[in-house]
């Protein structure tokens, strides 16, 4: 089921300007910005764009599991998997190589503490409330998903495209697979008992609330998902790979959205409101909207939906031997449906074939190819991939930029030296 984002946002920022919608944390003169661009009202004073809450914190990570050097390079309060640490490693990502985004420090929760409350002016009755023994007594779901950050590929907007660009400097690794178990959202929020006149979902996260760059609050990590979302294919999860959620992944239970921006599947959550109003939180106004010259003056529509992408399972300027046959293997994937065809190239673009996929088409998940290749002569070559989804989209030359990088998509040019 396909959520039009940018209908719902026109009626979201309809009813704020009728006074009927929520917007803690949000600046008045955001919020002009954003009905100004979505046409909803004309002619309104821009807004400046805020700073990205990131890059604030130094190299203290937070995160409680080990980041060996091999499997982890640290960026900030968060660690991007190294592809080629997935090499002959099988299809879902092991929870100790997954890689961690956090905007603060990974909590430690007590599992047989922790309670969910449901709550909010969009529920039929009074608040509910849910234990981890009350989620395990609904039916279970599994779910094989990949969870990738919007800002994924985020550095090659400056290294392959020139453009400056603000957040974390992932390459490919800020994203992974697993296999989540969970209770469906949708069987939660019918036992809370949802009202007719309920629109927007709002799960948040017990971690420290963030500060921006500038030192305004903005809350605990909370991000509004449409009704129509929640109540489709969005799990609570407890499970990762079969193990209880780890502690850097949210545990005890975080919220997995399929296919949607990383930001969407929300950790450690601990209450979910249930809105008759609209709500804006940062993560959906000043942040994950593409914002610059190429967008509308004020910005996109909230971000859903992960683009296409393709990474080698090899480190960046990886020596190779001239004159014997390599075997370069990577994974695809994308937001959009299942990756049906992989094409490789090993002389920068000049001549692709396809390479052999080692999965079937997978809504939400990866597919692993291979190819093989001689190098002929000694010196520095570029391996490109270029994808192409169930939908028919395939991976384009070049990304459309906006000023925070995200959803990147283009064909990386994987730099190896041969020798
Ligand atoms: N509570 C909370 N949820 C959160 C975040 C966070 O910092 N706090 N980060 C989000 C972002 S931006 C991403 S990309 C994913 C990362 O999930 P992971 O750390 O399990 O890989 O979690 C999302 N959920
Ligand atoms: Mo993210």
């Amino acid at each position: 089921m396909t959520t039009d984002e940018t209908t719902y946002d026109r009626r979201r920022l309809r009813q704020w300007l009728a006074g009927r919608a929520r917007a803690e944390g949000v600046g008045r003169r955001q919020l002009l910005g954003l009905l100004a661009a979505a046409g909803v009202a004309a002619a309104l004073p821009r807004t400046a764009l805020a700073a990205a809450p990131t890059g604030a914190a130094p190299a203290a990570a937070g995160i409680v599991k080990p980041l060996p050097e091999e499997h982890f390079t640290i960026r900030g309060t968060n660690a991007e998997t190294r592809f080629a640490a997935l090499r002959g490693v099988g299809y879902h990502t092991p929870n100790a190589l997954f890689f961690v985004r956090n905007h603060t420090t990974t909590p430690r929760l007590d599992a047989d503490a922790w309670r969910l409350r449901v709550w909010g002016s969009g529920l039929a009755g009074g608040e509910a409330e849910f234990d981890l023994a009350a989620l395990r007594a609904l039916p279970a779901v599994e779910h094989t998903a990949f969870v990738e950050c919007a800002g994924n590929g985020r550095s090659f907007y400056t290294s392959q495209q020139g453009e400056t660009v603000s957040g974390t400097a992932w390459t490919l690794g800020a994203v992974g697979v697993a296999r989540w178990r969970g209770a469906r959202l949708r069987d939660v929020l019918r036992l809370a008992g949802v009202s007719r006149r309920a629109v927007d979902v709002q799960p948040r996260g017990l971690d420290d609330e963030v500060f921006a760059a500038d030192g305004s609050g903005m809350g605990h990590v909370r991000r509004p998902l449409p009704l129509a979302k929640a109540l489709d294919d969005v799990l609570l999860a407890y499970e990762m790979n079969g193990e209880p959620l780890p502690p850097d992944h949210g545990h005890p239970v975080r919220v997995l959205v399929p296919s949607w921006v990383g930001i969407s599947s929300i950790k450690w959550v601990g209450d979910i409101e249930v809105s008759a109003e609209p709500l804006y939180s940062p993560w959906n106004t000043d942040l994950y909207r593409l914002f610059g010259p190429d967008h509308p003056p004020e910005g996109s529509a909230p971000l859903t939906r992960q683009t296409l992408k393709s990474a080698f399972e090899l480190p960046w300027d990886a020596p190779l031997a001239v004159g014997r046959e390599h075997r370069l293997t990577g994974r695809s994937w994308s937001g959009a449906g299942g990756v049906r065809a992989v094409d490789v190239s090993t002389d920068g673009g000049a001549s692709w074939r396809p390479a052999r996929l080692h999965d079937a088409p997978r809504r939400d998940g990866w597919v692993r190819w291979s190819t093989e290749w001689t190098p002929a002569a000694p010196g520095r070559a570029e391996l490109l991939a270029r994808a192409t989804d169930v939908t028919g989209a395939s991976q384009p030359d070049r990304s459309v930029p906006n000023q925070q990088g995200y959803l990147f998509g283009a064909v990386v040019r994987h730099q190896v030296a041969v020798a």
